[in-house]
């Protein structure tokens, strides 16, 4: 089967995770390369032996390649709903990275677009092809917890102390949206949403420990006005107490994540740091032990995406349903801890999905 000709917008970080996942994969190729950085454009279009009139620095000549199958995209937050809306209207399947946008006016826009003339796609929340994630799931889905109680996670990285990092699209609100929050939190909530269910109301308080930072341009220092760590009560749907953690500052930590769920008959701890790993102790237990996780429930992100442009999704991909639910709640959680006080998740965000 010819391969899907895939289109890379966006040569930063994130890119070389969706172009290693399109090289394992038989079942697609780089076609084309994006991005505003000409060096960068250069450097990945030899690297790769993309032909020069495939790579491109506007997103809009790439989506208009005809034989063009598909395009990921992999730039900073700001330019998410702008591509994405372009691939859209140019009926190009896209895989979106997280959050879906800055904001949910933004987020309520592609879902609508969407809604209106509906294309493959995918959003990025990544860990939800760990291992331990899909077994997890698949172990509350069970019952083995029986009634979930509490959820206690903690996303944790450190880079954010070096003072030394400039002011990078990260720190930056009209480039990212937020900051731990959008960056770590989106996936946490992601996950305990796929875990446990609906959050329906949260209490934050988020704070900027470097309050500002070289400018690229070497001319000064400008502001960092997102949050460099986000901590948040919530509550589930069917009344489940729930807390986050969520820091750039955590010193030690590279990738740490961590889900503590205790039900009524058993609790489960998913990490993740080298490993995923998952640990239970269940009705019987007399202590917490590790539980192997069955080689069934290995997964590729971005096999899975040619999987479903192919029609062979197994509908565990995120939607922009699902993205569109984390952003609302992202706008609710830095509207929280702005404002200092309990934000319920709006309603239609969540009855709708
Ligand atoms: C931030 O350091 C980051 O790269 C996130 O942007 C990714 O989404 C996460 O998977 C790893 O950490």
């Amino acid at each position: 089967m010819k391969k899907l000709k895939i289109g890379v917008i966006g040569l930063g970080g994130i890119a070389n995770f969706h172009i290693e996942g399109i090289l394992a994969s038989g079942d697609a190729e780089v076609w084309s390369i994006c991005d505003c950085n000409e060096e960068a454009l250069l450097a990945k279009g030899e690297e790769l032996n993309v032909p020069p009139q495939r790579r491109y620095v506007n997103h809009l000549d790439m989506l208009k390649d005809v034989e063009l199958d598909a395009v990921t995209i992999g730039t900073p937050n700001s330019n998410h709903f702008r591509i994405a809306y372009d691939a859209i209207k140019h009926r190009k399947p896209f895989a979106l990275e997280k959050p879906i946008a800055l904001d949910a006016k933004e987020a309520a826009i592609l879902r609508q677009a969407l809604a209106d003339r509906p294309l493959p796609h995918m959003v990025c929340f990544s860990y939800r092809y760990k291992p331990a994630v899909r077994y997890a799931k698949q172990l509350i889905g069970q019952g083995v917890l029986g009634k979930i109680n509490h959820v206690y996670s903690q996303y944790l990285q450190s880079w954010g102390i070096r003072e030394d990092i400039p002011l990078v699209w990260r720190f930056r609100k009209d480039l990212s949206g937020s900051g731990a929050l959008g960056d770590l939190g989106s996936h946490i909530l992601d996950l305990t949403r796929v875990l446990v269910g609906e959050t329906v109301r949260v209490l934050a308080d988020a704070g900027t420990i470097v309050k500002e930072r070289e400018l690229l341009s070497g001319e000064g220092k400008g502001e960092v006005d997102v949050d460099d760590f986000c901590h948040v009560l919530a509550r589930f749907a069917d009344g489940a107490s729930s807390s986050m953690s969520i820091s750039r500052f955590a010193y030690g930590r590279g990738n740490y994540q961590q889900i503590e769920i205790y039900g009524t008959d058993g609790a489960l701890v998913y990490n993740l740091e080298e490993e995923d790993t998952i640990h239970v102790k269940l009705v019987g237990d007399q202590q917490f032990r590790k539980v192997d996780i069955p080689a069934s429930f290995t997964a590729n992100q971005m096999q899975s995406f040619f999987d479903l442009l192919r029609g062979k999704g197994d509908g565990f991909d995120a939607t922009i349903e699902d993205g569109y639910i984390n952003q609302v709640t992202l706008d609710s959680i830095v509207q929280s801890f702005t404002e200092e006080r309990w934000i319920a998740i709006k309603e239609e965000a969540i009855v709708n999905g």
